[in-house]
């Protein structure tokens, strides 16, 4: 199993001023930073990462959306990562989500929910290198 989950704080969370109080949960959580940067998804780049969800009817409202503003990415180490960030962020739909998690703090909807977390250690890897080179992780 591998102890690495990868995440971004979403444009909503961001346009809301919520990067800060974010952090802070993850790090109380014990969640080890090994790569972070703000950046922009390009219409073409959030297709790509959400190419998963292609057939979804929820794809073009999806991409346009993580293409709407900045976001934060980072790559987090804890042990059983991915498990345990899924618990910190809750459910996708924050009004599903369980008090005091991240989603239900700071999420506007179900669609602009905050917060991204990698669903498998695979998923992890695969998402972590598509923003980070091997130089950038820590
Ligand atoms: P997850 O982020 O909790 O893993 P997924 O099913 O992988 O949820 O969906 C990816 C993202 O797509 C969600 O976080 C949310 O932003 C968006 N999404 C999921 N379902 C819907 C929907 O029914 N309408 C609009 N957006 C959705
Ligand atoms: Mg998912």
């Amino acid at each position: 199993m591998s102890n690495l989950t990868f995440t971004m704080i979403k444009p909503d969370a961001v346009q809301d001023g919520h990067i800060g109080a974010i952090l802070a949960k993850i790090n109380e959580a014990g969640f080890r930073i090994k790569a972070m940067k703000m950046t922009k998804l390009s219409a073409e780049k959030a297709g790509q990462f959400y190419e998963v969800h292609k057939e979804r009817p929820f794809y073009g409202e999806l991409c346009a959306f993580m293409s709407s503003g900045h976001i934060v990415a980072a790559i987090l180490e804890k042990e059983n990562a991915v498990a345990d960030f899924r618990t910190l962020i809750g459910a996708t739909n924050p009004a599903n989500a369980e008090e005091g998690t991240i989603r239900k703090m700071f999420a506007r909807s179900l669609g602009e929910n905050a917060i991204h977390g990698s669903d498998s250690d695979q998923n992890a890897l695969i998402e972590g290198s598509f923003f980070f080179s091997a130089l950038e992780q820590f």
